[in-house]
């Protein structure tokens, strides 16, 4: 009913317009498409290493997220969603350019700070889509897809930066460029920081290419990053925006400001989720207060599943690829587009926001090169019947291997163990390799029902090993310093 509505306004907006024209007609068949009061202010808040169970509206106890849990309740929650990998810089990349980290060469686990690598600059971000449609755009947080000049946010789409440039548990790499300014710790030397490249948890925090502050209390990162968040909003009311903020939290080592300190129930780590949620809080705060909530449209999700958190009822955790590792919390929530207190339980993933946004604003995906999201409007925006553009997802393990899929309810787990028969046996057929799981009516991946599908078990199995055939014989090179 809702997308009735919508379609509905969006015809008369568009016929009563000047420039009302057949290609302005044409975006009606896709909604909220090409007109340009239409395009969207857009938020993307990422969370580090946070799990499926880990909000109250996903379950969480102990700990309380009434401003996510309020977002929930407005927009649409989804169950199946996901990440290409179960650690951060692949994901990342997967969000930045719609694709599985192997097609973009950034699969082979998280960059360091001694990495060369980054995020090839010959990629179209998400963020450089968004900006041709005249988006205005800022990344504000952490990055993890490259720490050298070409790689960081401003060489791939962003007009700003604000953040720490990988993840807080790592150090400072000696290339660095420090701005005139730069607060340094009492009695901290540049060369003492470069002899100091094996400490940890001191990062560097960087506005745009250099470094403003070293190392940076980790304690203030999540009410600082809001801070700049609220400011980027306020500063482009007018829209349309983009604003990807990846926090810092609650990656270990957690860190949360005095006032948060002790409050929850669910421990520090509690703390550190109820401050992002009071972060979530003042960016909503902020929507509302300058009347442009019906304008925008924010998702909130995780990169990975959790290191010091919950996984909830599903099994594993971060680094593996059992649900646990890869299925995210994600809340996507714009009053007037996304119908409110909705749940999808269609699969989507991490990859699909480009090609959806890209529509909303007025453009598409690239067409000169292979992209694995699709467009999921017709599920963000409650469409009767609408399903999954997917017809697998494949799971990518830390260190890009393919060791799993699902395909409608069945995930086929890859095994390493060697089929044998059992003792003594020389007639029966050997037992199948691999594992195979029935996700509907065993989301906690206990039941292993390989003897019982042999024949699904094979099937995906096949469909999975021609998939990684297929994306090398297409996938691109990550950057390289
Ligand atoms: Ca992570």
């Amino acid at each position: 009913m809702r997308r009735t509505t919508l379609t509905r306004r969006t015809f008369l907006r568009t016929v009563g317009s000047a420039a009302a024209g057949a290609a302005a007609l044409g975006a009606l068949g896709r909604s909220a498409g090409a007109a340009e009061a239409d395009k969207p202010n857009v938020i993307i808040i990422y969370a580090d290493d946070q799990g499926y169970g880990d909000l109250s509206c996903y379950g969480a106890q102990k700990i309380k997220t009434p401003h996510i849990d309020r977002m929930a309740a407005e927009g649409m929650k989804f169950t199946d969603f996901y990440v290409t990998a179960p650690v951060c810089s692949p994901t990342r990349s997967s969000l930045m350019t719609g694709c599985y980290p192997k097609r973009v060469g950034m699969h082979r686990h998280v960059l360091f700070p001694h990495s060369t690598r980054g995020l090839n600059p010959s990629e179209i971000t998400i963020a450089e889509l968004l900006k041709k449609q005249g988006y205005a755009t800022a990344c504000i947080g952490k990055w993890h897809l490259g720490h050298q000049k070409q790689f960081l946010p401003t060489s791939q789409g962003f007009d700003s930066y604000f953040g720490i440039p990988f993840s807080n548990d790592m150090s400072l790499p000696a290339n660095m460029t420090f701005a005139k300014d730069v607060r340094l710790d009492a009695g901290l030397e540049v060369e003492k920081l470069k002899a100091g490249l094996k400490a940890r948890n001191k990062v560097p925090l960087m506005r745009n290419e250099q470094v403003i502050d070293y190392p940076v209390v980790q304690s203030t990162l999540t009410e600082r990053y809001t801070e700049e968040a609220v400011a980027f909003v306020t500063a482009n009311k007018d829209g349309p925006f983009f604003l990807y903020l990846p926090h810092t939290m609650p990656h270990y080592p957690l860190h949360v400001s005095a006032r948060f300190k002790g409050k929850s129930a669910g421990g520090l780590f509690g703390d550190v989720i109820e401050c992002m949620d009071w972060s979530c809080g003042r960016i909503f705060e902020a929507l509302r207060r300058l009347g442009i909530e019906k304008k925008t449209i924010v998702v909130y999700t995780s990169d990975n599943g959790p290191a010091a958190g919950s996984a909830g009822p599903l099994r594993g955790k971060k680094g593996s690829t059992w649900e646990g590792g890869m299925r995210e919390p994600c809340i996507m929530w714009g009053p007037g587009r996304i119908p409110a207190g909705t749940v999808c339980s269609e699969l989507a993933t991490i990859m699909d926001l480009l090609p959806t946004f890209a529509g909303l604003a007025g453009t598409k995906a690239p067409t000169d090169r292979v992209i694995d999201g699709r467009d999921i409007w017709p599920l963000m925006s409650g469409r009767p019947g609408a399903k999954s553009p997917h017809d697998a997802f494949f799971y990518y393990s830390a260190r890009g291997n393919l060791e799993a899929v699902r395909q409608g309810d069945w995930k086929y787990r890859k095994s390493t163990r060697k089929a044998r028969r059992k003792k003594g046996d020389k007639t029966s057929p050997p037992k199948p390799k691999g594992e195979l799981y029935n996700l509907k009516e065993d989301i906690g991946e206990k039941t292993d029902l390989i003897e019982k599908h042999p024949d699904i078990a094979r099937r995906l199995a096949a469909l999975m090993a021609k998939f990684d055939t297929d994306l090398e014989k297409t996938s691109r090179p990550a950057g390289q310093a």
